[in-house]
């Protein structure tokens, strides 16, 4: 592998001093990606000097480097993980062959939509989360925003270097045409779902950190898998940058939490709305929303899509290598769930495993986000707040998939569409919801070491610092 080339425009480990027609192609997409991000970045912190890490090297030592810099001069790099030698690949039906090191001409389609996707997602996060800056609960808290969102910036640098290098012209007009799709615009939006919902408050953030990012480390799981081995060696090092993203939400959430339940300890018979806290219904409100949008993220149950994929040996399970069978899956099943006949209620089926590839990454996605919820409920009640913080049931609010058209309670129960809508504020925020907890963040909080009122500060602060760090410096 080539080392890491710092001095180069575009800082990266593939090379790209060697090969002059992709990096002049590379170089040719730069300056349209800084206008991306100074018009849809972060709003009024552009100039600021900010605390972040930047990713110099792919080993442990060298890959988490931090110092004051101004986000346009972010040194976006393109890295990929060591390659493994003698990978070969892991499933479907060309199992136990070498990995591929260009794209086979018959799944050039397929893997170019795969990474378009992927890439659309990661400025889409950016633009949604572009005002947040002006209602920071703290300068640490911001800090941790923007380095999440010029990670996300690297992360679409990581699939425009796989689409410049192996999909020659097409790939390039995709790399264009990700910097001109916006998040919620009415004629050019975003390709999936939950990334066109507006992420308008810091609660909104933290769930979004702790559910959706998630879905992205269980997508970049499932990619890390491929066949096609630039790819997996791509999404090896975002899975990295990730995992603090997904620290960011559960900290976040913590915290709230925390400060919540502290808060109710002293006056327990309070409104907790007159408390400048996030009382726990609307907490749970917030969750009901993210979740089950994420949960649309990861498609249809029955896939075709999914199931070419994994037979092409292009996107694999979560942890395929730990999981025993024959990974080719054309016998086994795999048991989901889905509307009775008849529409009330929900029976099991055992399905073709192949064929419901979707429904199984998210259930290993719905097993990890339980973790947190069991550690919100310990610490509220150990305070002695009477609440239980639930995931709500899989078909809530779904838009994608078996349980589109059924309408059903958190706790799974059918309701005829009347009586949703009806009902529907109570388990979803409301503009009046949105608009308490808009009021908790009437501006940011600048001093270092100062925390709003919604939320504890952290145990410890980033790389060393004090909790009390002057993370960003505002110019
Ligand atoms: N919204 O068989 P289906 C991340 C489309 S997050 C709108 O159901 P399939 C990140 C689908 O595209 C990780 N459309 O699903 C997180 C298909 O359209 P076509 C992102 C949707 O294809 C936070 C049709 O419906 N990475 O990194 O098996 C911050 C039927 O498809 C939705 C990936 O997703 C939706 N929710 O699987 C920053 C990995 N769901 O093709 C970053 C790459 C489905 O018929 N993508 N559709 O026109 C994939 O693996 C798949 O595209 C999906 C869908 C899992 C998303
Ligand atoms: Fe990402
Ligand atoms: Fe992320």
């Amino acid at each position: 592998m080539a080392s890491v080339d710092l001095n180069q425009r575009i800082p990266n480990n593939v090379g790209l001093g060697d090969d002059r027609r992709l990096r002049r192609a590379l170089e040719a997409w730069q300056p349209a990606y800084v206008e991306w991000w100074k018009e849809a970045g972060p709003v009024g912190l552009q100039t600021s000097d900010v605390y972040l890490r930047t990713a110099i090297d792919v080993d442990t030592s060298g890959w988490a480097h931090y110092d004051y810099v101004k986000m346009p001069d972010y040194r976006w790099g393109i890295f990929l993980a060591a390659p493994t030698a003698d990978r070969v690949i892991g499933f479907g039906d060309r199992a136990g062959e070498p990995v591929w090191q260009e794209v086979p001409g018959e799944h050039r389609g397929a893997l170019r939509r795969i990474i378009t996707v992927q890439g659309d997602t990661e400025p889409a996060s950016v633009e949604q989360q572009r005002h947040l800056g002006a209602t920071c609960p703290s300068l640490y808290d911001l800090r941790a925003l923007l380095q999440v969102n010029v990670e996300e910036g690297r992360h679409l640098w990581a699939m425009v270097y796989l689409l410049h290098a192996y999909f020659g012209r097409d790939g390039r007009d995709e790399a264009d045409a990700l910097l001109e799709r916006r998040s919620g615009d009415a004629d050019r939006p975003r390709i999936l779902g939950a990334f066109n919902e507006a992420t308008s408050d810091w609660l909104a953030f933290f769930m979004f950190t702790y559910f959706t990012d998630r879905d992205g480390k269980f997508q970049l799981a499932a990619l890390q898998e491929s066949g096609f081995d630039p790819l997996a060696r791509t999404c090896r090092f975002m899975l990295k940058e990730e995992s603090y993203h997904m620290y960011v939400g559960e900290s976040g959430l913590t915290r709230i939490v925390q400060r919540t339940a502290d808060v109710l300890r002293e006056s327990p018979d309070a409104d907790p709305r007159s408390l400048g806290i996030i009382d726990p219904e609307t907490f749970q409100k917030y969750l009901n929303f993210h979740y089950s949008v994420t949960l649309d993220l990861f498609g249809a149950e029955v896939s075709t899509n999914s199931a070419n994929w994994y037979s092409m040996g292009l996107k694999g399970r979560y942890r395929e290598g730990r999981i025993d069978d024959d990974h080719r899956l054309d016998s086994s099943t795999y048991s989901m769930l889905r509307p009775a006949e008849g529409r009330t209620g929900f029976e099991t089926e055992e399905a073709p495993a192949l064929n419901v590839l979707n429904e199984r990454l998210r259930d290993d996605f719905i097993a990890d986000v339980e973790v947190g919820v069991r550690k919100w409920n310990r610490i509220l009640r150990e305070a002695g707040v009477d609440v239980e913080l639930r995931l709500p049931h899989r078909a809530f609010n779904r838009r994608i998939g078996v349980f589109r058209d059924v309408h059903v309670t958190p706790e799974g129960e059918g309701i005829a569409e009347e009586e949703w809508r009806r009902r529907e504020g109570e388990w979803l925020p409301t503009a009046r919801d949105r608009g308490y907890v808009a009021s908790l963040m009437p501006k940011a909080v600048r001093e270092p070491g100062r925390f709003a009122s919604w939320i504890a500060p952290p145990e410890r602060g980033v790389d060393r610092n004090p909790v009390a760090f002057e993370y960003v410096r505002f110019a």
